[in-house]
């Protein structure tokens, strides 16, 4: 009789430390899904890649390098970056300036072409927009 007692006090012990055991688990999945906006900060991004008609600015490259939009797109750039950089045209039709990181330029696009762009910090760091 009393050895039963004591193997059912065992099985709800085992129960609760089940229980408790899912709800830490249950809380720390919630935290970091919770602290998943934090670490996308631009608005419009995903938090793990550029968006459409977006170009990121990130380990002293463009993302995408290569970007094609329809006449009439406004295309953004966001530095990533802690380093300054911009988006300045090949032919001057564009320039952003120097972006500060978080920093973003837009440019819209309205006549078909292919318009080569550079960073006028880092000259190794070059973008094509190709205009249909
Ligand atoms: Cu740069």
């Amino acid at each position: 009789m009393k050895k039963s007692v004591l193997n059912q006090i065992n099985v709800s012990n085992v129960i609760i430390v089940i229980l408790i055991t899912l709800a830490v688990t249950a809380s720390c999945s919630k935290d970091s899904m919770a602290d998943m906006p934090d670490t996308g900060k631009t608005p419009t991004g995903t938090g793990t890649g550029p968006g459409t008609n977006e170009v990121w600015i990130q380990g002293s490259a463009f993302n995408p390098d290569k970007i094609t939009v329809t006449a009439g797109t406004t295309i953004t750039w966001t530095n990533k970056d802690g380093a300054v950089h911009t988006v300045t045209s090949d032919t001057g039709i564009f320039d952003s300036g120097d972006l500060a990181a978080n920093g973003t330029f837009t440019h819209k696009f309205t006549t078909a072409g292919t318009f080569l762009y550079h960073c006028k910090v880092h000259t190794t760091m070059k973008g094509t927009v190709v205009v249909n």
